[in-house]
């Protein structure tokens, strides 16, 4: 498909200019901007959310110390990140977004949680109010009739969720699975916390993207910390965010919430080179990603930077850059009082433009409240607080039998009829199946292509993206001539950034799209475990069961081609060990198309691998509609003398072996489990009480292996049947190594799993 331009040589003497980054360009007061519109109602309302937000984290620090009246023997536990300083930010923004524009906020998210639903329900409809409240309506004295009263009840009960969470309470907005660093909210667009620092980064690049595609109009404000702006994923999500390739632009706008610290590092003169983070803005685009350094003390600034942000977005300029300095009054947790690492001064400058005492003092110079007001705003808000408090501190605590709830989803895309499907005009070329061979048979890769031809055609939401998967096809051909047929919307290069394309992926599932992403090789995973194993794999349960990630990262496994160390290995363990994955690891064309049809209709996050060795077998594979349910095995070959459970590129050295030991007279049942994560150990089980004997043969090494887990699955679920120890055939225990006699002695060969066969069963 051809670029819009070429790379021509280019050595024009010159200089790089870089456009300045304004500062500060907010010059109103309250006075003007209620000249210029916004009403005493609004201005009162945005006092009353940062009261809100204060008085909530004040009650925390009251109930960490024990001495909280309301509830005096209430025993808090948990994380006490309190944001109180730095209400003026949360504020200020969330009355800049819609109602349903997303959001991402971090471990000191507290305010925006409660800010973001609390200005969302300023302009809720009656029906969105009710909506909101749910069940929980009942507990209200509601006049239906009335939508201030509708509105009151939904407020209080925003706080009460609030606290909810924060005290582990299964009324809270994630059932008290996330608690105060995980808070999140799907009414309203809050995507979630995050207490891995720089953990949304990408995310929030993925549901902008997902809006973008889904042209629902939503922009997507990432809140994050100074310290975050600091870590790798920052600088590919910016990248992400940047590239030029998105014609309509990311809407997303990362907002940092610069508090001067990271927990004790300083961002100005210590820890970074920059007196300015929105400086960082240059680094990614001609336009400094419209970078601007906003005052965080002023909820009406905010508000502007943020509004005039959205916009952008909302125009296809997107991203955006906002730097708002601010200050966080207390220490980083409440196990730090601050004084090893900064002075009184400091401080006592930085309370002195504390929004809570400058916006009440703005609003009585400007004559929209009197004292008596402001005192009664504080009254009436502390009230609320305390309300929601008592009544989270006496809610339900969860059931340990629902430990498992929310983990996995069960549902799946299966029955969408022709909802999403692909508009025939929006195809630009004719969808062709690969060409069949006279026992139907195609390369395996081809059955790649054909899986997501098919699953793009079903449904529009699917997206395929990662490193050269666009024009060149992917470094294996998996993906060639999709782009031919769907265009570079849908089929795109990303850079070489694999915590970029996991956790976009991650957060493009969560608003919408079904991301299908590509890993060029497994060892590349580990450049994005954060975003695979603490992001994609927990946010639906760290949210309650709330979320859903229909998102598969496709990755391939090499060995055997005297790649070494960093790009043969098979790191399967390394992502079964997350609770909340899927994971796959098909060994013929026809299982891969049958379930990597299923994996991308399935509404959880799946790892799909694939392996090197198979790209390039050939497989007898149907062009007529058929799927694989992921988490049943297949049983390759019946036998009745040992049990063989080999899967990848694995479950072919098996047969092999398999063979051998037939013509000696070993009848050998060779299980491939397809599926690793859900397992199918009922097959596996039920084939050792036959055989009585079990042999795993795997690619990757010994220790900390997936066939441990199979080992002792089966030894849990039939020890008594087992006639002799289980065995394992593995890689060694060291690095793949390159030369080729090393490399031949460290994978499993059919050779070495026949004399494990005879030694398993004593022969
Ligand atoms: C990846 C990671 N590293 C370290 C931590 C420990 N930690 C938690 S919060 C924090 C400071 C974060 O600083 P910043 O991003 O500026 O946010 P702030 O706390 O100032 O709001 C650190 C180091 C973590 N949670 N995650
Ligand atoms: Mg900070």
């Amino acid at each position: 498909m051809p670029k819009d331009f070429d790379v021509l040589p280019s050595f024009q003497r010159g200089t790089i200019e870089i456009p300045p980054i304004p500062q500060f360009v907010f010059d109103r007061d309250l006075e003007s901007e209620l000249a210029a519109g916004l009403t005493a109602a609004d201005a009162i309302t945005l006092y009353d959310h940062m009261l809100h937000v204060r008085l909530f984290e004040e009650t925390i620090v009251q109930l960490k110390s024990g001495r909280y009246k309301p509830i005096p023997d209430f025993r808090f536990i948990g994380a006490t990140h309190l944001s109180i300083g730095q209400e003026a930010i949360a504020v200020g923004a969330m009355a800049a977004i819609n109602p349903d524009d997303y959001i991402t906020s971090t471990h000191r998210g507290h305010g925006h949680s409660i800010a973001k639903v609390a200005l969302a329900l300023e302009t809720a409809s009656t029906e969105q109010l009710l909506g909101f409240l749910g069940d929980s309506a009942s507990k209200y004295e509601i006049d239906e009739a009335s939508r201030e009263s509708i509105h009151t009840a939904a407020m209080q009960e925003h706080l009460f969720r609030t606290f909810a969470e924060l005290f582990g309470k299964e009324e809270g907005y994630c059932r008290g699975r996330g608690g105060g660093m995980h808070i999140a909210d799907f009414h309203f667009g809050h995507l979630g916390a995050n207490a891995i620092v720089g953990g949304s980064y990408a995310m929030a690049a993925g549901a902008a993207m997902a809006a973008s595609k889904l042209k629902d109009g939503k922009v997507c404000l990432s809140l994050v910390g100074d310290g975050a702006t600091n870590n790798g994923i920052a600088h590919e999500a910016y990248n992400f965010a940047t590239m030029a390739q998105f014609e309509d632009g990311c809407p997303v706008i990362y907002l940092i919430e610069n508090n001067q610290y990271g927990m004790t590092g300083q961002q100005v003169g210590e820890v970074t080179g920059t007196l300015r983070l929105a400086r960082r803005g240059a680094g990614y685009n001609d336009v400094n990603m419209h970078a601007e350094v906003v005052n965080g003390m002023d909820p009406l600034a905010v508000r502007d930077a943020v509004r005039r942000a959205a916009e952008k977005c909302r125009n296809g300029e997107g991203p955006v850059l906002l730097e708002c300095l601010t200050y966080r009054f207390k220490g980083h947790s409440l196990s730090d009082n601050c004084e090893a690492y900064r002075s009184d001064t400091e401080e006592c400058a930085w309370m002195d433009v504390d929004p809570l005492k400058t916006f009440p003092e703005a609003l009585i110079a400007a004559g929209v409240l009197d004292q008596a007001g402001v005192e009664q705003r504080q009254a009436a808000a502390q009230a609320r607080i305390e309300q929601a408090a008592v009544a989270a501190a006496a809610g339900t605590d969860p059931d340990p039998s629902t430990i498992y709830e929310g983990l996995l989803a069960d549902s799946t895309s299966e029955n969408i009829g022709d909802e999403w499907k692909t508009p025939e005009g929006e195809l630009l070329s004719e969808p062709s199946k690969a060409r069949r061979d006279g026992q139907g048979r195609i390369l395996v890769r081809h059955a790649v292509a054909e899986a997501l031809m098919e699953e793009m055609l079903r449904d529009r939401r699917v997206v395929v993206y990662g490193e050269d998967v666009a024009d060149y096809g992917g470094a294996f051909g998996a993906t060639r001539g999709l782009i031919d047929l769907f265009g570079r919307q849908r089929v795109f290069n990303t850079a070489i950034s694999e915590a970029a394309i996991c956790g976009t992926a991650a957060g493009a599932s969560m608003a919408g799209l079904r991301p299908v992403a590509e890993i060029m090789y497994i060892d590349f995973v580990l450049m994005a475990m954060d975003q695979i194993g603490n992001q994609a794999a927990k946010n639906r349960y760290m949210f309650g069961g709330k979320a859903t990630l229909p998102m598969v990262i496709r990755t391939s496994v090499g060995g055997g081609k005297g790649y070494a160390g960093q790009h043969s290995q098979s790191l399967e363990a390394v992502v079964t060990m997350f609770p909340g994955l899927k994971v796959v690891a098909p060994s013929s064309g026809y299982d891969l198309k049958g379930l990597l049809k299923s994996a991308i209709r399935d509404d959880n996050p799946v790892i799909f691998i694939e392996h090197q060795h198979v790209y390039t077998s050939k497989d007898a594979v149907p062009e007529e509609e058929y799927t694989i349910p992921l988490g049943e095995g297949k049983i390759w070959r019946e036998g009745s003398d040992i049990t063989v459970v080999a899967y990848s590129h694995m479950r072919l050295v098996a047969e092999e072996a398999a063979a051998m030991a037939e013509e000696q007279g070993i009848s050998v049942e060779l299980i491939d489990p397809r599926t690793l994560i859900p397992l199918d150990e009922k097959m596996i089980a039920d084939s050792v009480r036959k055989t009585g004997h079990l042999l795993i043969v795997q690619q990757a090494p010994a220790t900390g292996c997936f066939g441990e887990h199979i080992a002792f699955k089966v030894q849990e679920a039939c020890f008594e049947a087992l006639k002799r120890p289980v065995r394992i055939v593995a890689a060694y225990d060291v690095p793949p190594p390159m030369a080729a006699p090393l490399e031949e002695e460290n994978i499993p060969s059919p050779e070495k799993v026949l004399r494990n066969i005879k030694e398993v069963l004593g022969k």
